[in-house]
């Protein structure tokens, strides 16, 4: 990655020009000269727009942007809480974090992780007290959010979670088998998802159980992997050539695409920098679907999962060469193309939708002539948005900008060199080294072009500065004019690498807990063995060293304010909350163990712990729910073994 530009080029260039002079060169870039210097000399170098001046436009714009004290917002953001492990609602415009959804994290406040419910739905993996999340994306019907799930992949445990946007809980959860580090997950977007779409980005030998650490050769390799939406159980998994990075799905339900960086199939970076060019694999769904029915597949292992072959020569799948080191893979909301974002490489390669029938068919001989343009936007290419109105919008890391082009112009000018086309409508500075950006519902074909949020990787100055560990800086820009204009900043917390926005009348939730949810279904499951009616029981139940202790609450009271067990009882508290009245959330913590967790209205939640200190024991409502709420207590009298 070189900035081969000038200081003074860069100055003089009408990108420059249109931000106010601004020259932010990258600070990570890799050319020392110009970047070192820039560097050393101050947090940004360069001729700098002052703080006051950019306070200055900030006040302006949000004159015209801000969403006064009780007014709601016009839309869902949902945030990936990166390697924090949560999921994050915010409001847009206001960029206001509304609420968070604990996934592959432990939650001291909400019980995420400690609780019966949420260790059912973890399974296996609650072990893992981590998870790495990404991707965050929205079910779709005909292209269109239908605000049914969110879907968000774990890459640390190579997990893949979804949540009910009913009730913005997290209610499946699904360890792929056979892989290491789910990355890119993108959704089936026609006619509607049935499946999640799930790459495993590093390379394994197969069977990776220390018989041989090879993955150069043809047992070492990773997988596509495609998911039951509705089961949440994984459907089949390709093997492809290379590593998978990204993906992303077309408007017509058939083909799936995803950005390969390591084709080299290498295991150090000089290695995996070697190739010139790496890949975007082409998936035929429609065609690997035949294949599973047609029995043409094999198992790795202990796994039930049929695994089919699509390495380069099969009829599965179609390698697209693109320049170096690809990274986000983007379909424009148009349908047309899918976006492969260069990253080393200054360009962005646009693959023709409607040419890969020809490719799959044999009628193209080179798979480059799916190629419909490979734009230069600047250094560091990663992600590319759109506006529905024929623009795109590509985030370039190492140059801390936002590049807005137009699709038809970028193609004129490929198709027409001698013609000095001018396709980059404006570039604008951003705080600092962006990585995902994301414009209002671009995802669907209802990309209406209103909001853009660039989530940027360093915020260096922008804050008050709070220790060695800097936030992230998430901005906010208007696109609905010309121009894209900054309306907010904001710093969060790690990482949230990716976003998405959904119109407010899109999702649909529950302000009180439906009595049958199967959120807890297994709770009440046993209660029915237990002969416990939850609503209206308080009882203790005694099942040899197990104890279930079963009440309800009322604010601010708890059914039970008073149960015996003996010290080594493994207890379970089962808690029902009465309270049909929206947000009269109760909780229930039992002090010295460990043990907390929230009771929403008409919800049961329960805990399990052992009872293993001798003695009494206050137990506590730590969800603020009435002017007494001080006094909802009980205790546990632990009596010796
Ligand atoms: S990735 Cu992080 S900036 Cu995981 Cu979508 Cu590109
Ligand atoms: Cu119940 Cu606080
Ligand atoms: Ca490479």
């Amino acid at each position: 990655m070189s900035d081969n530009k000038s200081d003074k080029e860069q100055k003089d260039s009408p990108q420059a020009m249109e931000t106010s002079g601004l020259s932010r060169r990258g600070f990570l870039g890799a050319s020392a000269a110009t970047g070192a210097a820039l560097v050393g000399a101050t947090a940004l170098g360069g001729a700098v727009m002052s703080r006051e001046t950019w306070a200055a436009a900030v006040k302006d714009a949000h004159a015209n942007y801000t969403v006064a004290p009780g007014e709601l917002d016009a839309y869902y953001g949902f945030w990936s809480g990166g390697h924090q492990g949560e999921v994050r609602i915010m409001g847009i415009p206001s960029m206001r974090e509304l609420m968070r959804i604990p996934v592959f994290n432990v939650d001291s406040a909400t019980g995420w992780g400690l609780t019966d419910e949420s260790k059912h739905i973890m399974g296996e993996s609650a072990k893992y007290r981590n998870g790495d999340c990404h991707h965050p994306h929205i079910s779709m019907t005909d292209g269109k959010y239908d605000g049914k799930y969110l879907f968000i992949n774990d890459k640390a445990n190579s997990r893949v979670a979804r949540i009910r946007l009913d009730i913005m809980k997290c209610d499946k959860m699904l360890t792929v088998p056979n892989v290491q580090a789910i990355h890119g997950l993108r959704l089936q977007k026609v006619p509607y998802t049935k499946y999640v779409f799930a790459n495993a980005e590093f390379i394994i030998p197969h069977p990776n159980d220390g018989s041989s650490f090879d993955t150069q050769g043809k047992n070492g390799f990773t997988m596509f992997n495609v998911i039951d939406a509705e089961k949440m159980e994984v459907a089949f998994q390709v093997i492809v050539d290379g590593n998978l990075d990204n993906t992303d799905a077309d408007y017509t339900g058939k083909y799936a695409a995803a950005t390969c960086y390591n084709s080299e199939k290498a295991t150090d970076l000089a290695g995996m920098l070697r190739n010139e060019r790496d890949w975007v694999v082409i998936f035929n769904i429609p065609r690997i679907e035949a294949a599973v029915k047609a029995g043409k597949f094999t198992t790795i292992g202990d796994s039930k999962v049929p695994v089919v072959d699509g390495r380069a020569g099969s009829e599965l799948t179609r390698y697209i060469p693109v320049p170096k080191n690809p990274h986000g893979c983007n379909t424009s909301s148009d349908g047309k193309y899918f976006i492969a974002n260069g990253k080393v490489s200054p360009t962005v390669s646009m693959i023709e939708i409607a040419k890969l029938d020809d490719l799959f068919d044999g009628k193209l001989k080179d798979p480059r002539d799916v190629i419909a343009a490979e734009p230069e936007l600047g250094l560091g290419p990663l992600h590319t948005t759109f506006d529905g109105r024929g623009n795109a919008y590509t985030t370039l890391f190492i140059d801390s900008q936002v590049a807005k082009w137009n699709m038809a112009d970028a193609v004129r000018a490929w198709n027409n060199p001698d013609q000095n086309i001018e396709f980059i409508k404006q570039k604008i500075d951003v705080q600092y080294q962006p990585g995902h950006l994301h414009a209002s519902l671009c995802e669907t074909s209802e990309a209406d072009g209103k909001w853009l949020a660039v989530l940027c990787k360093f915020s260096k100055d922008r804050f008050l500065p709070v220790g060695p560990l800097h936030p992230e800086n998430d901005q906010l820009f208007d696109i609905s004019g010309d121009e894209m204009k900054l309306v907010h900043d904001g710093p969060t917390f790690a990482e949230p690498h990716d976003c998405i926005m959904v119109r407010r009348d899109q999702i649909k939730t529950k302000k009180i807990w439906d009595r049958n949810d199967p959120f807890f279904g297994p709770t009440t499951a046993q209660a029915k063995k237990d002969g416990i009616t939850l609503e209206t029981d308080n009882k203790v139940i005694r099942d040899g060293n197990k104890v279930r202790v079963y009440m309800t609450s009322q604010a601010p009271m708890y059914g039970i304010t008073e149960f015996t067990v003996k010290q080594g009882n493994e207890v379970t508290v089962i808690v029902t909350n009465l309270d049909n009245i929206e947000d009269v959330t109760h909780g229930f913590c039992m002090v010295n163990h460990g043990v907390s967790m929230e009771i929403s209205p008409m919800e049961t939640s329960s805990i399990t712990f052992t009872a293993d200190k001798p003695g009494l024991h206050w137990y506590y409502c730590n969800w603020f729910c009435h002017a007494l709420h001080m006094e909802m207590v009980g205790r546990m009298l632990v009596e010796k073994a």
